[in-house]
């Protein structure tokens, strides 16, 4: 499971009550091309279709990236003696628990900072991992990492700041760069930065990773509209909709989208009325796929510079380690 925000409880008692979540769909659905977040997909189930959107053949980033974070988190850990780990997007920790493998490994590791905005899952993955990791401090830090990181006031150096699962790639280049800014900020000389990037490879073998024979990506895509219907009162009909996923080769990188099969009119509370024309679309999600040089730029943007790169040579997928520029 990734990164982005999962929802928090819209209703109390009864009544809608996102305010936030309201303007921010009203502002996508206003646009031209309709958008909404890729963080709107992650509910209960839909953190649920996630994970088993990772077990599919065609979806390749999840295990190769595990497989390179095996094969090189030991030695990174040796090199850096890393005493705290930051990980922005906690997840499902699985992928944090090779990394906290390593750390323990070391003997040097105190602190692990899992940051998630979704409370209730990083206290219970925290409590889960204290028992697992005796010795270790887990503080969770409660926060949409598109916004802020709200980092605790202590933590040991050096520190390894991680961000896996090429999540990256679901924001845009300039909202990209902010966040890794961000991360930059709080980086202080001997920390270093971790980050998952999907690469640039064969268009049919990324497109088949967004389109699965078992049709988990499209139920995946429709249950954002379950979440708008949730949180926000909204009465979209997901059946409606026809899941669509295609690479651009030009701005690199997969775009998700639900189209509408007719015209329709859908209601949310507290906003006029939003007209849907027959094969119209919204767009759910972007997927950027990176190659050296545009990270570097990114990178370079964020006053980031790239220390190592392994990557796996069969399927091309990255691991970044990053340091202060
Ligand atoms: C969790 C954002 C990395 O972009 O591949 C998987 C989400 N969307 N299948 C990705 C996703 C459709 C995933 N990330």
């Amino acid at each position: 499971m990734p990164n982005l925000a999962r929802t928090r409880a819209g209703r109390v008692a009864g009544r809608v009550h996102n305010p936030r979540m309201l303007a921010e769909v009203a502002a996508g659905l206003a646009a031209p091309q309709k958008e909404l977040s890729p963080k709107y997909f992650y509910d209960q189930r839909g953190s649920e279709l996630f994970e088993e959107i990772t077990r599919l053949p065609e979806y390749y980033p999840t295990r190769t990236e595990r497989a390179l974070l095996e094969g090189w988190m030991p030695e990174l850990m040796q090199q850096l003696g890393t005493r705290s780990l930051v990980e922005l997007g906690a997840g499902s920790a699985e992928k944090s628990r090779i990394i906290l493998d390593a750390m323990r490994a070391t003997g040097l590791g105190e602190l692990y900072v899992p940051i998630d905005v979704s409370a209730t899952f990083v206290s219970q993955t925290a409590a889960v991992l204290r028992r697992e990791y005796p010795g270790l401090m887990v503080e969770p830090a409660i926060a949409d990492i598109a916004e802020e990181l709200n980092l605790p006031r202590r933590i040991p150096r050096p520190a390894l700041f991680a961000f896996l699962g090429s999540t990256i790639g679901n924001f845009y280049p300039p909202a990209a760069i902010r966040l890794l800014a961000r991360v930059r900020a709080a980086m202080e000389p001997g920390d270093r930065f971790l980050m998952g990037v999907d690469l640039r490879k064969d268009v049919a073998r990324i497109e088949a990773a967004y389109n699965d024979s078992e049709g988990v990506t499209a139920e995946f895509n429709r249950n954002m509209l379950l979440v708008l219907n949730h949180e926000l009162g909204a009465d979209f009909d997901p059946e409606a909709f026809e899941h669509l996923a295609f690479y651009d080769t030009v701005a690199h990188r997969v775009e998700m989208h639900l189209v509408s099969s007719r015209d329709q009119r859908v209601t949310i509370p507290g906003l006029p009325p939003i007209a849907i024309a027959k094969g119209e679309s919204i767009r759910t999600e972007i997927s950027t796929k990176y190659d050296r040089q545009s990270v570097a730029e990114l990178f370079e943007a964020a006053g980031l510079r790239i220390e190592a790169w392994p990557t796996d040579p069969t399927t091309p997928f990255g691991l970044v380690v990053g340091a202060p520029a």
